[in-house]
């Protein structure tokens, strides 16, 4: 008989590591493995392609998480490490090559501040103008933990009146929410809302929507959990207030336990063991937008009803491949 698969698992990790075969045989020995066979079983894997494999995969590995570890020390080198940057009138060259190219978060205050959307979308809109139409929205949240993943599970169709009444009176609750995934911006109806959104600032192409944008409308105290996105976002407050928690992508603390894009910790109700990542906190008004570029990390909390509209469709490239780590077992 061989070695356990938890000792062939020990072995492996010290012969990584660098320990000498001698010193890993004598210690199996010493825990009553037969000394001639904890020698072969240890040569064996020694000399094993696995190994060999494995020990190339360690060294990147390594690398990459040099890489990962620099970026995160410089995040926190910053004058106010904690706070995301705000710029206002800026031209859409000085944003991708500032912040869209560097993957770097930015407030752009007032952006779509004279757009007619901001002083015409309220529920009461929503309810009165356009509540004849059809909209999937997630509603009995409260009872799934996984509310998010789930949202097919908790899709209901009814008028967006219907919507918006029980918005107005839910008061605090996160157990109601019309979300991306709802994708009521591809349905016909309300692509009207695109008439009152402006497109002359040069960030976003007016020809590409379907699929690129989507619409958040909800109550005070939606709560979207940490994840991060594939492409980059351009966060638009509509209406309301909301608060982000951000994370750079080198937090790779926030990848132990991460299910798909989904962080396995709330940056809002940490535990003592949690990863301690640099957060940055940023609360916008009516009229800002938010760039979150993608692979950032980041959880969104309404301070009061809210609605948004976020594109992807932006005037530069925004297609990465992404590694996901259930397909590649
Ligand atoms: O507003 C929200 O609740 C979530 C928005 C978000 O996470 C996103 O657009 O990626």
């Amino acid at each position: 008989m061989g070695l356990s698969p938890a000792w062939g698992r020990w072995v492996v990790d010290n012969l990584l590591a660098g320990a000498r075969p001698e010193v890993i045989v004598a210690r199996l020995e010493r825990e009553g493995v037969a000394g001639p066979l904890a020698a072969s079983e240890v040569s064996t894997i020694a000399r094993s392609p696995a190994l060999l494999v494995a020990r190339e995969a360690r060294v990147e590995a390594r690398r990459l998480a040099m890489l990962a570890r620099m970026q995160r020390d410089l995040q926190r080198t910053a004058a106010r490490p904690h706070k995301v940057l705000r710029a206002s009138g800026l031209s859409a060259e000085r944003f991708f090559d500032e912040y869209y190219a560097n993957n770097l978060p930015v407030v752009l205050e007032g952006f779509a501040r004279e757009w007619p959307a901001v002083s015409r979308w309220t529920p009461e809109y929503f309810r009165d103008e356009l509540g004849h139409h059809e909209v999937e929205a997630c509603v009995g949240r409260d009872r799934d933990p996984d509310y998010d993943q789930n949202f097919k599970a908790h899709t209901e169709r009814m008028t967006l009146r219907a919507f918006a009444e029980r918005v107005l009176a839910a008061g605090l609750s996160n157990d109601l929410y019309l979300i991306a995934n709802n994708r009521n911006m591809q349905r016909a109806p309300l692509r009207v809302l695109y008439d009152d959104v402006r497109w002359e600032h040069g960030l976003l192409e007016p020809d590409r929507l379907d699929g690129c944008t989507a619409l958040w409308f909800g109550p005070r105290g939606t709560y979207t959990p940490l994840h991060h996105d594939t492409t980059n976002i351009l966060f638009c407050q509509i209406y309301g207030q909301k608060r982000l928690w951000l994370a750079h992508p080198a937090e790779v603390s926030l990848q132990r336990g991460a299910r798909g894009v989904y962080a396995a910790m709330d940056p809002e109700r940490p535990k003592p063991d949690d990863p301690e990542p640099l957060w940055k906190q940023v609360e916008l008004e009516p009229g800002d937008a938010l760039f979150i570029p993608v692979g950032w990390w980041h959880s969104v909390r309404a301070l009061s009803v809210s609605i948004n509209i976020a594109f992807t469709n932006f005037t530069r490239d925004n297609f990465f491949s992404w590694f996901t780590p259930a397909a590649a077992r």
